[in-house]
């Protein structure tokens, strides 16, 4: 194949030496992509494009550590309990350092709000100019998961310190979601890819272990309007508020004029979730129940940046009733109850909700 100029499209029966051959002269690297589009942003610096690069660089770590974590026997858990009441896995908090350490080497970040940490991690960084950016971080999503090898993920939320700020605090990370600058996530799965938006629609890349890159291979990503697959705990049903359990039913139905029912897809990685249904469609919920009125979901690193991601690429997201981005947050650990997905099943479960 190599010198051709038309390509024979790849599938099942290409040779793996074509689709190499093929694939080569074409790839795009995050760190050529990000240098490409550092136009789009007025007054750019390069200094945001930096910030990436140091996030996507500590991706690669946490990668390698988990292609390697049941080898080195560093799955499990630490023993401890985390600022939610959870336990922390190893991989949490291996993780959670993985990212700091990055971001700290990096200089442009200069606090960390981490699940993995009760407090703000303020960054001191060399020289007079301190770093710009405000990142916080779901270092491991899904992380009771890693021991049987489901796929978890990292997310991440980027803001902008305020200007005129001075010191940076927590309250300067307290900004709605609306205010945010840059967000992203990383799904350590069958390949590791890492999705990301600035606002100007959704890019994916995989990392291509054999030259240790993210490469192009999502440009554009648009979720579909509709979608066959729910997404929920539904153990929880009998909690749930009435629309919903009503929405659920609905969606139960046999009513193939409709093209219901739909089905059930649950990984418990919400970042997994997540990408399955931007990728195809569906809709992914965890709602407010009988004992947890928020929900379990973190708003500031976990809603926040997957809400950027799924509005920018053609979908919505919200606690049921509001959008999450216009919500004003209060507390970086704060909880907020979430649709997030498709347009039209989005739609659907507002009406159920209100009880249209
Ligand atoms: P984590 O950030 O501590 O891993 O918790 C969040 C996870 C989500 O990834 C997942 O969708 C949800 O918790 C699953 O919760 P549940 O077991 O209640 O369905
Ligand atoms: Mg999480």
């Amino acid at each position: 194949m190599r010198g051709d100029t038309t390509k024979a499209p790849i599938n099942k029966f290409t040779m793996l030496s074509e689709v190499t051959s093929q694939e080569i002269g074409d790839l795009k690297t995050l760190e050529q992509f990000i240098i490409e589009r550092q136009e789009e942003h007025e007054h750019s610096t390069g200094s945001f494009s930096r910030l990436i690069r140091d996030l996507s660089v500590a991706a690669k770590i946490v990668n390698w550590h988990m292609r390697r974590g049941g080898i080195n026997n560093i799955f499990g858990t630490t023993g401890e309990i985390n600022v939610h009441g959870e336990v922390q896995q190893v991989m949490d908090l291996l993780a959670h350092k993985e990212f700091v350490r990055a971001l700290r080497r990096g200089g442009e970040c200069c606090l960390i709000g981490s699940e993995e940490h009760s407090e703000a991690i303020p960054i001191a960084t060399n020289g007079d100019s301190d770093g710009d950016y405000i990142v916080l971080l779901d270092p491991l999503d899904g992380s009771s998961n890693i021991e049987v090898n489901v796929s978890v993920g990292t997310i991440f939320s980027i803001y902008r310190l305020p200007a005129g700020w001075g010191t940076p605090t927590v309250e300067a990370a307290l900004q709605p979601g609306v205010k945010q600058i840059g967000a992203g996530y990383v799904v350590y799965g069958s390949s590791t890819i890492l999705v990301y938006t600035t606002g100007h629609g959704v890019n994916g890349f995989t990392l291509d272990p054999s030259i240790g890159e993210f490469v192009l291979s999502h440009p554009n990503i648009r979720i579909p309007d509709d979608g066959k697959m729910y997404s929920i705990n539904e153990g929880n049903y009998n909690s749930f508020e009435p629309g919903l359990r009503r929405y659920i039913k609905w969606m139960q139905t046999e009513n193939s004029e409709q093209n219901l029912p739909l089905s059930t897809r649950y990984i418990g990685s919400f970042v997994a979730d997540f990408h399955r249904n931007l990728l195809k469609g569906g809709l992914y919920m965890y709602p407010s129940t009988r004992n947890n009125r928020n929900g379990k979901l973190r708003l500031m690193y976990e809603a926040n940046p997957l809400a950027f991601i799924a509005e920018q690429a053609g979908g919505g997201a919200t606690d049921g009733h509001n959008r999450i981005l216009e919500i004003t947050p209060e507390k970086l650990h704060q909880r907020t109850p979430l649709y997030i997905g498709s347009k039209l099943m989005l739609d659907k479960a507002h009406s159920f909700l209100r009880g249209d």
